[in-house]
């Protein structure tokens, strides 16, 4: 216990992060590797947010004059500083969030992706050029930078979706606030500390640029009710997406909601099984089940169940689950007890309709929540399986018809996350062509999204679109301008108006 204490300090220490920032104030880091407390965290209060939205406000004011490819130097020299703390970050999302080393390093790798699509970005923030009706004018489109750009995150990815959302709001030409989780408030204090020395060596990045708020839901309230936040991203359950959407339509602020999933994933009779198996096991058990985008709903053809299901039991028994600090543990911890207490609810909640559970045991005590990873063999979508339960419980159900199957697939709430393992190019394509999911994947799992593409989903997941292809565009505000170049004034749709 004592040595987790003493890694940790000089982690912050080396990432440059002030020990009165998490040894001196009033909110509890915990690990859940031990459940020991590793910190108490300074948080802010509400004369403190008022102060640094104002900040926010000047910097946005100031930053947005800077020119695009100049911005994205900024995040060229973060990208830098990012590289070279990757294994101590790693280490830190390790400890504070439960993750094994190769997705803690890989969410750190992501946070460098977007920022070197964001440099190219900051060369291609393009507007159009539109033909006009009237002669001797032209007509335009124009991408100005938005405002002060809220992030309030989840604890499952404490830094990557942070980098998503900041990376393009900087290079759009914005500032930035970010209410991180109060379960990772250590991995957001190291992740601004690398940002600091970016900024520093940049030279003349405006003071506020880029602000952390740690405290309690008061911070995320304050960013969705004021009216100097231009845009809230948020990722976090439905609940939370309930409450924040029409706050912010109500002052007709912009969202990117970035909420619960519910993916499913068919495997289809000419299915390559061992990567499917491959895939749905990374896929379901990975961040034990902790990705918005993890798969917890396996719809098995009737040909294929038995087997499949067999060898699934043989992945689930076999994985090893404990201390990400052990070799070859693939499944860490549950983030604390009330994630293990809901777990055990949802499988309770599936047995009462007729699941058959496999695994889902705590693996041993104290204040730590390890588990065996679940499979529930379900006899319908009924019960716990139509709600995400955040936790490594993957309900799998036999189907018979493809059409029908996908039909069952769409019928949930959420529409993150979807994939189709088969070898038959009509099967995939009718997958691609109906899932509602604002991702579908064909022979890959429904989790581990590459940066590039848009990342969100549709219906109760929020609508949201973040990092890669045209997300910037939320975080920029449109103008159409049409400039007459000649000595008349033709007007649109032939109108005269003479005086
Ligand atoms: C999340 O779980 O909140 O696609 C984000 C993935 C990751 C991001 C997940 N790139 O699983």
């Amino acid at each position: 216990m004592v040595q987790l204490g003493q890694v940790i300090g000089d982690l912050l220490d080396r990432l440059g992060v002030s020990r009165a920032a998490w040894t001196e104030g009033k909110m509890p880091a915990v690990t859940p590797l031990t459940g020991e407390q590793l910190g108490m965290v300074q948080t802010v209060d509400a004369a403190a947010i008022d102060e640094r939205l104002d900040r926010a406000s000047a910097a946005f004011r100031s930053w947005r004059h800077v020119p695009a490819p100049r911005r994205g130097e900024l995040v060229r020299l973060w990208g830098e500083e990012l590289r070279a703390a990757k294994d101590d970050l790693a280490r830190l999302v390790m400890i504070e969030a439960g993750k094994i080393p190769s997705e803690s390093a890989g969410e750190v790798q992501e946070m460098i992706d977007i920022c070197d699509f964001a440099v190219g970005l900051s060369r291609q923030l393009y507007g159009l050029t539109i033909a006009t009706e009237r002669p001797g004018h032209r007509m335009m489109e124009v991408w100005h930078p938005l405002g002060v750009v809220g992030v309030i995150s989840a604890f499952n990815f404490p830094v990557a979706v942070w980098a998503w959302n900041a990376a393009l709001a900087l290079v759009c030409g914005n500032s930035v606030v970010w209410k991180p989780s109060e379960k990772t408030p250590l991995a957001a204090l190291a992740v601004q500390a690398v940002f600091a020395r970016a900024a520093a060596r940049f030279g003349d990045a405006p003071e506020g640029l880029s602000q952390l708020l740690i405290g309690g839901r008061e911070i995320g309230e304050a960013l969705v009710d004021d009216r100097r936040v231009a845009l809230v991203s948020a990722t976090g359950s439905t609940r939370m997406g309930r409450s924040v959407a029409p706050r912010l339509a109500g002052r007709f602020a912009r969202a990117i909601l970035e909420l619960g999933g519910n993916n499913g994933a068919i495997v289809a009779p000419s299915a390559d099984l061992d990567l499917a198996l491959r895939g749905v096991a990374f896929g379901a058990m990975g961040t034990a089940g902790q990705r918005c985008t993890t798969t917890r709903r396996l719809f098995l053809h009737d040909s294929i169940y038995d087997g499949f299901v067999a060898r699934l039991k043989g992945a689930y028994g076999s994985v090893r689950v404990g201390n990400p600090l052990e070799d070859e543990v693939l499944v860490g911890p549950l983030i604390d007890r009330a994630a293990y207490d809901m777990m055990q609810e949802a499988l309770g909640a599936a047995k009462a309709v007729g699941g058959v559970v496999h695994g889902g045991e705590r693996v041993g005590d104290g204040d730590s929540y390890f588990v065996k990873p679940a499979l529930v063999e379900m006899p319908g979508q009924v019960g716990p399986v139509l709600d995400e339960t955040f936790a490594p419980i993957l309900y799998v159900m036999r189907y018979y018809d493809l059409d029908a199957v996908i039909d069952l697939h769409n019928d949930v709430a959420a529409g993150l996350s979807s994939a189709i393992f088969t070898t038959d190019v009509r099967e995939a394509e009718r997958f691609l062509a109906a899932s509602d999911c604002g991702i579908a994947n064909v022979n890959l799992g429904t989790s581990g999204a590459e940066i590039g593409g848009a990342f969100g989903g549709e219906k109760e997941t929020g609508g949201g679109r973040e990092s890669g292809s045209d997300s910037w565009r939320q975080y920029m505000r449109r103008a159409t301008n049409t400039i007459n170049y000649s000595d008349a004034l033709p007007l649109a749709q032939g109108v005269s108006f003479e005086l």
